[in-house]
């Protein structure tokens, strides 16, 4: 196969609920889709980069600028065997996961197209079905948090997530356990917090959480090797680790005992699939995070959660969760025993519904050799 062309799609979605972290909120989800064609195939996926470079380096714009200027010029024409190649190409290429992920995970779109496969048996995946969480953004109250709650846990989700930051955190907690009682919680800080904050942490670990995800910085793993000998509750990482030696380096250094794997933070499906594998040789679970996706990088997040190692639910919610009207069709549906089933169609399984890309469409430009 080669990719003939490389259209690029912007597009802006309002969110149904505005999402908030402990570095900002959002309320329209800017993203791009790209769509590799070769041998009338379209491969899709999509490049989760923020507007605002807050979560990572990465934005819209940086992404647009690389994906454009940089990793077309060395994918578009080249032939492959099997996309296991393609992240190799981009090997020169510093950082900038997010733009090289949308580029390498349409080509295994396309491949698994072409052979007449599902993306998740390419990927080396077994499970038919995946079982699901929810993130919660911080709310405005505990009311509004506990009503948000309920709602999702009467919708059968197996995990709860809810974001944390200083003056949003024990409090929260506390009053969750004590509505919802022994439920699968855990808390995401997105590093809002230092060493300094360890009497607050501690305090976090009275209520038995699955995990608290990325409490310190976004470049550490020394610090939260310190704060994990001070917790009894395992400490997950997001923000820190971008390939498998990071994954390898924190879990030897004890800085955390589960990882969160974002396909795109790591720079595609190759790449995830060898986090993944460090971290099943080591006996430590995984569980795929989300970025706030459309239903194309959905797609892309199921299909990798059916390796082994993904034991613990991700935050792979349903369409509905986010979206009014999805890009996709059929939409991602949860059934109530909070598990979604794994499409069997070749590729991701979803069908992209270009009108709907058109109407949240705000810049496209196509691509060739
Ligand atoms: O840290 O996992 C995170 C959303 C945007 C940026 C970072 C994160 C998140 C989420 C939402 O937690 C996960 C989702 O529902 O897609
Ligand atoms: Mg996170």
């Amino acid at each position: 196969l080669r990719v003939e062309r490389l259209v690029v799609h912007e597009l802006a979605m309002p969110l149904l609920a505005p999402f908030e972290t402990s570095f900002g909120r959002s309320e329209v989800r800017r993203f791009l889709l790209v769509e590799a064609q070769a041998d009338g195939l379209s491969g899709w996926a999509e490049c989760c980069a923020m507007d605002a470079p807050l979560y990572n380096e990465e934005t819209v714009g940086t992404a647009w600028h690389v994906i454009r200027d940089y990793l077309a010029p060395l994918l578009l024409g080249r032939p492959f065997e099997h996309p296991s190649e393609v992240s190799g190409w981009f090997r020169a290429i510093r950082r900038h996961h997010m733009a090289r992920s949308a580029l390498e995970s349409a080509c295994w779109d396309l491949y698994a197209q072409a052979v007449g496969q599902p993306l998740y048996r390419l990927l080396g995946g077994s499970k038919d079905r995946i079982e699901v969480g929810v993130s919660v953004g911080i709310q405005p109250t505990l009311a509004d948090l506990c009503r948000t709650v309920e709602g999702f846990l009467a919708q059968g989700y197996r995990k709860v997530k809810v974001k944390i930051k200083p003056g949003w955190d024990v409090q929260v907690i506390g009053e969750l356990r004590r509505v919802f009682g022994d439920i699968p919680l855990m808390a995401d800080a997105n590093s809002a917090y230092t060493l300094a904050d360890l009497p607050t942490l501690q305090a976090l670990d009275a209520y038995g959480l699955m995990m608290i995800e990325q409490p310190l910085a976004h470049d550490d793993i020394i610090d939260h090797a310190q704060l994990q000998r001070a917790l009894r509750t395992p400490l997950c990482l997001d923000e820190s680790i971008h390939h498998a030696e990071d994954a390898r380096r924190a879990l030897e250094l004890g800085a955390c005992r589960i990882i969160n794997i974002k396909v795109p933070r790591v720079g595609g499906l190759q790449a995830a699939k060898a986090v993944h594998d460090v971290c099943r040789e080591r006996g430590a679970p995984v569980w795929c995070g989300g970025m706030l996706e459309s239903g194309v990088g959905r797609a892309h997040n199921i299909a990798i959660t059916t390796l082994p190692g993904f034991t613990l639910p991700g935050d792979t919610s349903a369409s509905s969760r986010y979206w009014a009207e999805d890009i996709i069709e059929p939409p991602v549906v949860m059934d109530p025993d909070g598990t979604i089933a794994v499409p069997q169609a070749p590729g991701r399984g979803y069908e992209v519904v270009p009108a709907r890309v058109a109407r949240y469409r705000v810049r496209c430009e196509a691509l060739r050799a």
